[in-house]
């Protein structure tokens, strides 16, 4: 069943040296009032303000910045150390291993692996024993039409639900690995090497997390890389999992983000889920108004 939340978020607010404005009401603020090609000058209380923000409003929209890929990882370090770029390092653009490549652009003739690679609900790097904290995702090309990102509010999602399937689901954990029978997204990858494989082999997280930064709580699972929790078998995990992840995405708890080149949306993988719709003409992706090309930072 569907509550509504208790918190109910600012509209455009001032804080130390930007202003921020509610995407939807249970997630997302866009900000307006910094230059991000010259984060160096951004002050410290700022990044601290922009960070608390991150956590509570799960997502911040930055338009129209048009970083290139210095300025871009110069931005995500002010918040702190980065992650490696996940499954595995060959999606970095030349010159820039801490990048991950998300484009349906085809190089030499080969269809991009990243082309459909978050079709699916998500967090990021979830199958690590240490996830990321959040990612910043930019835009140097989207297509005429479509080619979104949803996002979806999990304190809004464990809000929703009674407090008997709270208390079920805070004494549990679930194990998180790409290799699951839910995962829909390895279509177009090639076959990772035994090295790859391991280091993504997945890990076991509680259901529920605490979020470090507000002390809310938050579900902590995914279509994409979780099939059973922990002493349950997959088929009796099944039932639960579907009814959690059709509530992740039900509109009542998602922002849906319209991308322009230039734009940078950062989100917080502990109290977010993210999602890329095929909502442009995939067949057509040869056709340069189809193109979609975007880099991901993430932080450890
Ligand atoms: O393609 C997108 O919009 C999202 C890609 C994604 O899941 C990611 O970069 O983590
Ligand atoms: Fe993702």
């Amino acid at each position: 069943m569907l509550q509504d939340v208790q918190e109910s978020p600012a509209p455009t607010r001032a804080h130390s040296g930007f202003s921020a404005r509610a995407l939807s009401w249970r997630l997302g603020s866009e900000i307006t009032g910094l230059d991000l090609r010259r984060s160096d000058q951004i002050p410290a209380a700022t990044i601290d303000a922009l960070w608390r923000l991150l956590g509570e409003r799960g997502i911040l929209l930055f338009r129209g910045q048009g970083l290139d890929h210095d300025q871009h990882l110069a931005f995500t370090r002010r918040f702190g150390p980065l992650a490696a770029t996940g499954m595995t390092s060959r999606y970095a653009p030349p010159g820039y291993p801490d990048l991950f490549t998300v484009t349906n652009i085809k190089s030499n003739g080969m269809r991009s692996e990243t082309e459909n690679a978050a079709q699916q609900w998500h967090t990021d790097q979830s199958f690590l024993p240490v996830p990321a904290r959040a990612s910043l995702l930019r835009c140097e090309i989207a297509p005429q039409s479509g080619g979104d990102t949803m996002f979806s509010s999990m304190y809004a999602v464990y809000d929703s639900l009674s407090e008997g399937l709270k208390a079920t689901l805070g004494s549990l954990r679930a194990f998180h690995t790409l290799f699951n029978t839910r995962c829909r997204v390895m279509g177009n990858r090639k076959p990772m090497t035994a090295e790859e494989a391991a280091r993504v082999e997945g890990a076991w997280h509680p259901v529920v997390l605490t979020h470090p930064d507000t002390g809310r709580k938050a579900l902590y699972i995914s279509d994409q890389m979780v099939d059973r929790f922990e002493g349950w078998t997959v088929e009796e995990s099944k039932p639960l999992l579907d009814y959690l992840c059709r509530l992740i995405e039900h509109p009542a708890y998602t922002y849906r983000h319209r991308w322009q080149p230039g734009d940078l949306i950062a989100w917080d993988n502990r109290s977010t889920q993210h999602y890329a719709p095929l909502d442009y003409d995939f067949d057509g992706m040869d056709r340069p108004e189809n193109h979609r090309l975007m880099f991901r930072s993430t932080l450890a």
